[in-house]
């Protein structure tokens, strides 16, 4: 369910960008054709999905066409006033918290302040142990589809493992719940996956938020196994407050009405580098310039964001083949430009390779983005 959830997102979001991403998508299948011979079942399957987006698109275009989609500056507009009304009259039990210790998310308990018979609100209860949410959260801002965004973050714990980048997976646990009908629309209690940043493929991604707000949380520091029940450590846990526009927007998204502000109550408890084109380059890498975006990276202009592109220069030796090899039999302390591709761990001992991109010609362009170079690393071992 949750997949076709995030899948309808990034539909919504594609159409957004509307005539490049088309481009996108049509060169997309032409690089899949080029290569099929490569990885043939891989990229056979990937056709299928993308075609299956195309249609799914389409549908939705019909079904919606007699309602315009409203302007996303105005609605922010609105939305930010919601939210703000709610964080000042809605408090949680802070007194609850102690530091140090592991929470669940369903310990995070929110209350609307009590109103008097004319529908006043009226003073905070026990405010020893209660905090109002506009007190207590961190306002944050994006610029996301030309349009500024305020997202608020309550942070119970941060986690003491590893901050995931905008493009992994993240493992997780969350409850999902609508600002204006107060109702939960999901919770996911048994640890789950999800791809933050979605390939244009079958890979469905999340909304925005998500993409936002967890690289600002650390995963995990590790878990224990209590009669087959997986007990996470000082992991990261949260509330983040949600613009309809930073999350399904005019989608319709399960029972989630249009234009919904949205809260999610989260713990973060594990991540996984992702790297969607499989070039030896980490995805968040392929973000150049760096803004939390990888589709408006495109080295070659080929109308193939570098994160999904295997020839991200475009001169006919791939990415992969652009990059030097490197095996070690314990842990690696990476140069600048290397990264780990695979990991094996064996009980013969565990066996790392990393890639490692080069400037031959010490132009401060590396080899894989210069068309200019073209060296094969590989060529002697095909
Ligand atoms: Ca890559
Ligand atoms: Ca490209
Ligand atoms: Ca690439
Ligand atoms: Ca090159």
């Amino acid at each position: 369910m949750i997949q076709k959830y995030y899948f309808n997102v990034s539909c919504d979001q594609i159409k957004s960008n509307n005539e490049p991403s088309i481009r996108f998508m049509v060169n997309l299948v032409l690089e899949i054709i080029k290569h099929m011979k490569i990885k043939a079942l891989k990229f056979g399957i990937s056709l299928l999905m993308l075609l299956a987006i195309l249609i799914s698109c389409e549908e939705d275009d019909n079904s919606t066409s007699t309602v315009p989609v409203r302007d996303r500056t105005e609605q922010q507009v609105a939305d930010r006033d919601s939210l703000l009304a709610y964080l000042s009259t809605h408090y949680y039990n802070s007194g609850f918290f102690e530091p140090s210790s592991d929470y669940e998310y369903t310990d995070i308990i929110i209350t609307e302040l009590p109103q008097d018979d004319d529908g006043n609100y009226l003073d905070m209860p026990d405010p020893d142990n209660n905090t109002l949410l506009i007190d207590a959260v961190e306002t944050l801002t994006t610029t996301f589809l030309d349009t500024e965004y305020e997202y608020y973050v309550l942070r119970l714990n941060q986690g003491e493992g590893v901050a995931p980048k905008f493009t992994d997976a993240v493992r997780f646990r969350f409850e999902g719940s609508i600002v204006e009908t107060k109702e939960v629309f999901q919770s996911i209690s048994t640890p789950s996956n999800l791809n933050l940043q979605a390939d244009g493929f079958g890979s469905s991604g999340s909304i925005k938020a998500w993409q936002l707000v967890m690289p600002t949380f650390n995963t995990a520091t590790g878990f224990t196994l209590n009669n087959g029940i997986v007990d996470y450590d000082n992991y990261g846990l949260g509330v983040m407050f949600v613009p309809s526009g930073l999350a399904y927007f005019s989608a319709i998204i399960l029972d989630v009405p249009v234009y919904s502000n949205l809260i999610f109550k989260f713990e973060l408890l594990q991540h996984e580098e992702v790297d969607h084109d499989n070039d030896g380059i980490p995805s968040y890498v392929e973000d150049y310039n760096n803004d939390e975006d990888v589709l408006d990276n495109d080295t070659d202009e080929d109308d193939i964001p570098d994160f999904v592109d295997f020839d991200d220069d475009g001169d006919g030796i791939t990415t992969f083949n652009e990059l030097v090899q490197a095996t070690y039999n314990q842990e690696p302390v990476l140069a600048e430009n290397e990264y780990i591709y695979s990991r094996d761990e064996t009980s013969e001992g565990i066996v790392i390779i990393t890639v490692t991109a080069q400037d031959t010609n010490s132009n401060g362009i590396l080899d894989y983005l210069d068309d200019s170079v073209s060296i094969n690393y590989n060529e002697d071992e095909e």
